[in-house]
Formats: C-alpha cells, structure tokens, sequence
C-alpha cells in the first residue's frame, strides 16, 4: 500500500495534482472538499451545516470531516493499492486522528507532499477559477481569509511530517507537467527505498 497526503495551501493544485497521480499509481482519491460538496449539493444536515464554514473561508469542524474520512476508509482500504489524501489532515487533530484510522487497518502515511505556491499566486488562481466555475469560496474576502486559515491552523501540520521524517517539499508554480514529475520523483524515491 502506498499511502500519500498532498498538502498545500488552498489553491496550491492539490486536486489538479492529485487526479494524474491517481491513474498512474492506481490509487483512490480521497478529497475532503470533494466529499464536502458532494454534501452540500445534496442537501444533507452536515452538507448544509458545512455550508455555512466552507462559504466563509473557515474549517469545518474536526469531527465531521474525520468522521468521513473514516468511513471512506472503511469502504475502500481492501481494494485499493493505497490512498491519495487531498485537503486532509488540515489541523494536528486530524493528523493524529488519521494516524490512529490507518494503524488500526496495519497502514501508514508513507509522505506527504506538499506544494509551495506564494498568496499573490493563489489569489490570481482562484479569482480566475471563480469567473471559471464560480465557486462562492472564491471571492477575494473569502480567499484571504482561508489564506489566514491556513498559515494559522494548516501550515503546522507539515511539522508533524516533518518530525516522522515523511515531509517533501515541491516548487508548485509553474508548468502543471513539470509539478507532477517532481510529484512523481518523490513517489518513486518511497517505491525504492
Ligand atoms: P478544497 O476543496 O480542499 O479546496 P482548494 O484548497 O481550493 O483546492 P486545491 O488546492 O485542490 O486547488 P485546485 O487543484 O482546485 O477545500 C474547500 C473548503 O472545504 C475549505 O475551505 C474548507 O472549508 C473545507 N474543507 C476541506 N477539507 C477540510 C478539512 N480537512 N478540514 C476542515 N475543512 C475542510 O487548484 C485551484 C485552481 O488553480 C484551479 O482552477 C486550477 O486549474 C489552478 N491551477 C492548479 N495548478 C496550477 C498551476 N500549476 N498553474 C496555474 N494554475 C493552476
């Protein structure tokens, strides 16, 4: 099993990244905001609680969002070859909860990778993804506030990685074609070693 988180702030290509490495190392992707949207359009009591933090830029409640992972889990772990995490863990809590979900089906997190992209970057990206797709989170208030969120609240989990010596750090500006092959590079070092 290969088992895999990308991290990044938001906007930083988790999800653009994520969906090439699932076909080429045959793993399933477990997006937290994906799970949260699916939510959220079909009206379920957490998608509608959800709502209202995603709409403001803030974190959904630990609780809920380990909850899905945890049931993700269950339903896949005997089928696949391993797991892509996209946009979780997002505080310590949830790290140490996926650590205790994974060891308990005899896993682990083999990296994580994590994707540097500067805040001018970021804004730029979303507000054009906004006009794309019109996401309501991709206002510019809201984008710097999950900004603040994220150097708040996010950006230390890369330290509980780093101090199991599991963190990769990836240049995440630029050419998609290029991030995925230093995604890659990183992935086939684990498949070596
Ligand atoms: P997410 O769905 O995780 O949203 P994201 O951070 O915007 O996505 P990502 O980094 O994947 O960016 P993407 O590839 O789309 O979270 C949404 C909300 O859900 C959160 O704010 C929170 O409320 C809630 N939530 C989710 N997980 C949670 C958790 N664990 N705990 C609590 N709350 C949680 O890329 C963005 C754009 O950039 C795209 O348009 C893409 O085309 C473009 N792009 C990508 N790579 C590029 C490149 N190299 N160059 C130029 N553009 C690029």
């Amino acid at each position: 099993m290969l088992n895999l988180i990308l991290f990044g702030p938001p906007g930083s290509g988790k999800g653009t990244q994520a969906s090439r490495l699932v076909e080429k190392y045959n793993l399933k992707h477990l997006s937290t905001g994906d799970l949260l949207r699916g939510e959220v359009a079909a009206q379920t009591e957490l998608g509608i609680e959800a709502k209202k933090k995603m709409d403001a830029g803030d974190l959904v409640p630990d609780e809920v969002v380990i909850g899905m992972i945890s049931n993700a889990l269950d339903n896949n772990a005997a089928s696949v070859e391993g797991f892509i995490f996209d946009g979780f863990p997002r505080t310590t809590a949830q790290a140490k909860a996926l650590d205790e979900l994974l060891s308990k089906k005899g896993l682990q997190i083999d990296k994580l990778l994590s994707l540097h992209v500067s805040e001018d970057e970021i804004v730029g990206r979303l507000l054009k993804r906004a006009k794309d797709q019109g996401r309501l989170d991709d206002t510019e208030e809201v984008i710097r506030n999950r900004m603040k969120v994220y150097r708040e609240s996010t950006s230390i989990v890369a330290d509980y990685y780093a101090d199991q010596y599991k963190l990769a750090d990836i240049q995440g500006e630029g050419e998609m074609d290029k991030i995925t092959e230093n995604l890659c590079s990183q992935i086939d070092l684990i498949a070596s070693s």
